[in-house]
C-alpha cells in the first residue's frame, strides 16, 4: 500500500477494492468510444463546411478546433486508464499497479480550458444579437468559462482528502458557471428574434441540449458524493458512472451541439439566398 494523498478516488477504488473485468473494461471502451466519436466529427465538421455561407463558416473551424484538442485528450486519458491498472490473477481483480501511473481526471479539465471558451465563441458566429454587444458576451463567456473551470480543477484534487476545499471550491465554480448559463439564455433569446421558424426551433434545441449537457459535468465532478460521503458512489459504480457522464457530456456539449449549430446555420444560409458550393 502506498499513501495516495491528492489523487482522485479512482486510484483509491484501484488499490483498496480493485475493479471488476466487467467495470474495468467498461470503462476503457467507453474512453474509446469517446475519442472514436471525436474523430468522426472532425470529418464531419470539414466536410460540411461549404454547406453554409462564408460569414458562418468560424463556427465549423471552431469544432474543429474542440474535436483535435478532445480527440488528443480521450485518447491520453484512455491509456491513462489502462497503465495505471494491472489486472491480478490470483484474485481476478485490477489493481492500482506498483509503479503505474496514478489515474486523474485532471486532464480533462485542462482540455476544457480549450474547449469550454471555442464552444461558448462558436454560437456568436451563427446567432446576431440584437441588443447585446458581441466583444462584451465574448468577454465575460471567457472570464467566465476559464474561472469555472481552473477553480473547479483545484476543487477535484481534494475529493477524497478534504471535503470542505472539495465542496466550496466546487461552490465558487457553480456561480461562474451561473453566470454562463445567464449570458448563453440571453444569446439564445436574442438568436432567435427574426429569423425563420426552423431555425428557431433549433436554437431552441440547442438551449436544452446545452442545459442538460453541461449539467453533467458538476455530476461527474460530485459523483463519489453523489449518495453520501464514502457512500453509494465511493466504489466501481462510481468510477463508471463517472467516466460514462463524462463521455456522454463531451459527445452531447461537443459534438452534437456543433451539429446543431451547423444545422442553424444551414438554414440560415439558404434563406440568404446562399447556394451550397460542392
Ligand atoms: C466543475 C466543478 C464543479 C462545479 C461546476 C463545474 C462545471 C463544469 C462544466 C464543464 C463543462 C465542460 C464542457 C466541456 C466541453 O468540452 C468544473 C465540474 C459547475 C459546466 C462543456
Amino acid at each position: 500500500m502506498f499513501e495516495l494523498g491528492n489523487a482522485t478516488f479512482e486510484n483509491y477504488i484501484g488499490q483498496e477494492q480493485g475493479f471488476s473485468e466487467m467495470a474495468y473494461q467498461m470503462v476503457a471502451h467507453v474512453l474509446t468510444l469517446g475519442y472514436a466519436v471525436m474523430l468522426a466529427g472532425l470529418f464531419y465538421f470539414i466536410l460540411t463546411i461549404k454547406t453554409v455561407a462564408p460569414k458562418y463558416r468560424t463556427s465549423s473551424v471552431l469544432s474543429v478546433v474542440v474535436m483535435v484538442s478532445a480527440f488528443l485528450l480521450l485518447y491520453a486519458q484512455a491509456n491513462n486508464w489502462t497503465d495505471s491498472f494491472v489486472f491480478d490473477a490470483e484474485k481476478g481483480l485490477y489493481f492500482l499497479g506498483a509503479d503505474a501511473d496514478l489515474f486523474n481526471n485532471g486532464y480533462r479539465y485542462l482540455n476544457w480550458l480549450i474547449d469550454v471558451p471555442m464552444l461558448l465563441f462558436q454560437i456568436l458566429f451563427v446567432v446576431t444579437l440584437t441588443k447585446s454587444k458581441f466583444s462584451s458576451i465574448r468577454n465575460q463567456f471567457w472570464f467566465s468559462g476559464a474561472m469555472m473551470i481552473i477553480t473547479g480543477y483545484i476543487g477535484q484534487f481534494y475529493e477524497v482528502t478534504d471535503l470542505t476545499a472539495f465542496f466550496v471550491w466546487g461552490a465558487i465554480s457553480t456561480a461562474f458557471f451561473f453566470h454562463i448559463l445567464f449570458l448563453m439564455n440571453k444569446v439564445i433569446k436574442e438568436g432567435k428574434e427574426g429569423i425563420p421558424e426552423k431555425a428557431q426551433k433549433t436554437l431552441q434545441g440547442i438551449w436544452v441540449l446545452f442545459l442538460v449537457s453541461w449539467f453533467l459535468y458538476p455530476g461527474a465532478y460530485l459523483m463519489p458524493h453523489l449518495i453520501g460521503i464514502e457512500g453509494g458512489f465511493f466504489n466501481e459504480s462510481g468510477v463508471v458512472g463517472r467516466q460514462m457522464t463524462y463521455t456522454i457530456a463531451d459527445v452531447s456539449s461537443k459534438v452534437i451541439y456543433g451539429i446543431l449549430l451547423t444545422q442553424v446555420a444551414q438554414i440560415l444560409s439558404k434563406h440568404e439566398g446562399y447556394k451550397e458550393e460542392i
